[in-house]
């Protein structure tokens, strides 16, 4: 044999077993990217609110939810596709949980949902923790065509110890199985079974000249001397023994589980909305620019008070980084700090606007989110629109929430 060949051979046999230890080693994700998704997807998509998270630290096998409301925008771009298929889910660094229930408007959603624009859902999602360590738990849409939307994420630590994890369920023929540890050796079996299989049909192709003498075969015609007699009968038993032994483990399989269902993939439509208070307040954008040596985004509004009670603006909102005017609204809901400007909301004006009346006023929405939240890398999109949630108080504590999309002009100085 040729040293070349030998070579060949040697780094094709390394390949192999590098690409076989890459399968088998998976580090651990501390962060999952939410600051680098596209800052219009985030602020024109869906906009989560009145996020709770139940708890802040949980032990292994216990529960916690979270849960709150989200809107789908009206303005949805056009690059994105429509949620017309979309999956409620969770942001989480790999299976440090499981999804142990979601809920849309109280009903159950195991399956991908048909979600309207301009329309507000309420959400829960209860989840029972897995593996010990700290991690940043998210609200999370996945929309068919247009990737997982990613909400806001706060910190969540887990206690205790992996190996104590259950996850119980009781099958449809009344069995009770624990699915963290359901059939795995058997899983681990047919691994092994088919890796081997796979192995010795490459070792065997292997086992001989390489590329320079095969190429030298078929060059000068003399291809059909590659593959010997031995090599068909071989390739033969290859073949016949995978349909024995799929025939086989299928027929036992069968026999030793009558009952099987196919996994549920449908899609659930119409489902409840949420009714906000009805809202009397209108806003019209007049003028949006981004400082950028501010960290500040300055809109000028023009707001008119249809109702019948005197209201404040409270509240921005937008990409799950909200901005509070204190005066108006504080947060008591723990809300994760890194997305909390509790004093980043001012207003020129903010005295309460009376019913029928309709005042301009110069709204500044600051914070270093702008820029820790990589929002601001809006301005630098072919088609700079912002978009977000105005929430008004009235003296009572109603609360009513308008909607707000324009384009946003930034400036350097
Ligand atoms: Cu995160």
């Amino acid at each position: 044999m040729k040293i070349k060949d030998r070579v060949l051979k040697l780094s094709f046999i390394a390949l192999l077993i590098s690409m076989t230890a890459a399968m088998f080693y998976a580090p651990t994700a501390s962060a999952h990217g939410e600051k680098s998704q596209a800052a219009f997807m985030r602020m024109r998509t869906i906009h989560w609110f009145d996020l709770h998270w139940s708890k802040e630290e949980v032990a292994v096998n216990d529960t916690m939810t979270l849960h709150g409301k989200f809107l789908v925008f009206a303005g949805w771009p056009e690059t994105v596709d429509k949620p017309e298929v979309s999956f409620l889910n969770i942001g989480i660094p790999g299976p440090v949980f499981i999804r142990a229930g979601s809920w849309i408007g109280g009903q159950l959603v195991p399956r991908s949902v048909s979600l309207e624009l301009g329309e507000t859902y309420e959400f829960k999602v209860l989840l029972k923790a897995r593996r010990p360590g700290d991690w940043h738990v998210h609200s999370m849409m996945n929309v068919q065509g247009g990737g997982p939307i990613i909400g806001p994420g706060k910190w969540v630590t887990v206690t205790g110890s992996m190996a104590d994890f259950v996850n119980p369920v009781t099958t449809l023929t009344g069995q009770t199985i624990d699915l963290e540890s359901y059939a795995l050796d058997n899983v681990y079996f047919w691994h092994a079974v088919w890796f081997a299989i796979a192995f010795a049909w490459l070792l065997f192709w292997i086992k001989r000249p390489l590329f320079v003498p095969r190429h030298i075969a078929v060059s000068t015609g003399k291809a059909n001397t590659l593959i010997s007699a031995g090599d068909k009968k071989v390739g033969l038993a290859f073949a016949l023994g995978t349909v024995v032994i799929v025939a086989a483990s299928m027929g036992s399989t069968n026999d030793k589980y009558p009952v099987t269902t196919p996994l549920q993939a449908g899609l659930l439509r119409g489902m409840k909305t949420f009714q906000m208070p009805e809202q009397t307040v209108s806003v019209k954008v007049e003028d949006a620019t981004y400082r950028v040596p501010g960290r500040a985004m300055n809109m000028t509004l023009t707001i008119t008070n249809n109702g019948d009670s005197a209201v404040r603006l409270g509240e921005f909102e937008t990409a799950g980084v909200r901005f509070l005017d204190p005066a108006v609204h504080e947060d008591d809901t723990n809300y994760p700090d890194d997305l909390l400007a509790e004093e980043g909301l001012t207003v020129s004006d903010n005295s309460p606007l009376a019913p029928g009346e309709s005042r301009t006023v110069e709204v500044t929405a600051s914070d270093a989110a702008w820029e820790v939240y990589r929002l601001a890398d809006l301005i630098y999109d072919p088609d700079s629109r912002f978009a977000g949630l105005l929430f008004f108080w009235d003296a009572k504590g109603t609360r009513q929430m308008v909607t707000v999309d324009a384009p946003l002009i930034p400036t350097f100085i």
